[in-house]
């Protein structure tokens, strides 16, 4: 089971360098975090967007591209559908977001016609390495699903289980959160995360242990469930928080990663391939351990 992301960079490093289209490159810190990763021998980059600019960003950082990295397209959109396309054809095999808004490149995601759809719901997983926690904790949805509903949490919940094997758990813990452990209807988070845990248990949800309603600190730590007088099969070794919604799981990473100095990467899990969806905010480190998870992840 891998407890760090240097882990995952160290096993992306064992295989060949991925291929991944860059849209909208031309910026300075994804630039940087694409460069970090081509040296570190993880990735093999298209960098997608205006030449121009590109080549001014590159040379900023003291990076001489070779003509081979580069693909040119006018505006952002056009990099966004120009990026999706590659990844289409098999000329790369993970796509990652360059400076430009979520919606834009999800948009070019999610096109029926051009995107890189399956017949899976697309939601984010991040994966937290955080210093007061025994091993890696995945947080989902917190960057694509905006309020989603019982049926969605459940392919959100399956994704991040999907991608906790991948990670070498067995047999993945799930707490499916919300602000109190017992249900209230006036709560839907509460109703939702008792249909979560039901719904595992009958075989809608494969793969892993989901238990909720569970506050964060039930599920973090068994003390405080034992506390509170309640029996849960996960708390306090939990892989896996499935957040009420995208609100919620955004400050709850932000905050892990501002205030408890976590290290951060992610990964959209339900497309054709891998796709790295880093913030415009996010350090390079964390765009580098994007890249080795969506490595790791492809083929
Ligand atoms: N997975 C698969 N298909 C989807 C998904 C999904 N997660 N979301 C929408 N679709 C499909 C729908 O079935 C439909 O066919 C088409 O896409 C359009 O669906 P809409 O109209 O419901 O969706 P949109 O286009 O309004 O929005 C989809 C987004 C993913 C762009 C939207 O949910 C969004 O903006 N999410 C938040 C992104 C964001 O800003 N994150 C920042 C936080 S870091």
């Amino acid at each position: 089971m891998i407890r760090k992301l240097q882990e995952i960079v160290e096993l992306a490093q064992e295989k060949q360098p991925t291929r991944v289209a860059v849209a909208a490159a031309a910026h300075k810190l994804v630039l940087q975090s694409v460069q970090r990763a081509v040296n570190l021998g993880l990735v093999e980059p298209l960098l997608v967007g205006r030449e121009e600019d590109i080549r001014r960003e590159a040379a900023a950082i003291g990076w001489e591209l070779t003509d081979e990295y580069i693909v040119s397209t006018e505006t952002n959109r056009a990099a966004a559908t120009a990026a999706v396309e590659l990844v289409r054809e098999g000329e790369a095999e993970v796509l990652m977001k360059g400076y430009l808004h979520t919606d834009e490149m999800l948009h070019a995601v999610l096109s029926k016609e051009t995107g890189l759809r399956t017949d899976r719901l697309l939601s984010h997983v991040f994966v937290l390495e955080v210093p007061t926690y025994h091993k890696l904790l995945l947080i989902s949805d917190a960057a694509i699903n905006i309020n989603p509903d019982i049926t969605k949490k459940a392919s959100i919940a399956q994704n991040a289980i999907d991608l906790a094997k991948k990670l070498g758990v067995e047999l993945p813990k799930v707490a499916a959160l919300s602000s109190v452990e017992t249900i209230n209807p006036n709560i839907p988070s509460t109703v939702h995360a008792a249909c979560l845990s039901k719904m595992a248990e009958r075989g809608q949800i494969k793969g892993g242990i989901v238990d909720g309603p569970l506050a964060f600190d039930n599920a973090i730590s068994a003390e405080a469930a034992e506390d509170k007088g309640i029996k849960s099969p996960v708390s306090g070794d939990i892989d896996v928080v499935v957040v009420p919604d995208l609100d919620a799981g955004n400050i709850l990473f932000k905050n892990l990663e501002y205030l408890a100095s976590a290290k951060v990467a992610g990964v959209v899990m339900g497309a054709s391939a891998p796709v790295v969806l880093t913030s415009r905010s996010d350090p390079p480190k964390a765009r580098v351990y994007s890249l080795a998870l969506a490595g790791l992840l492809c083929c």
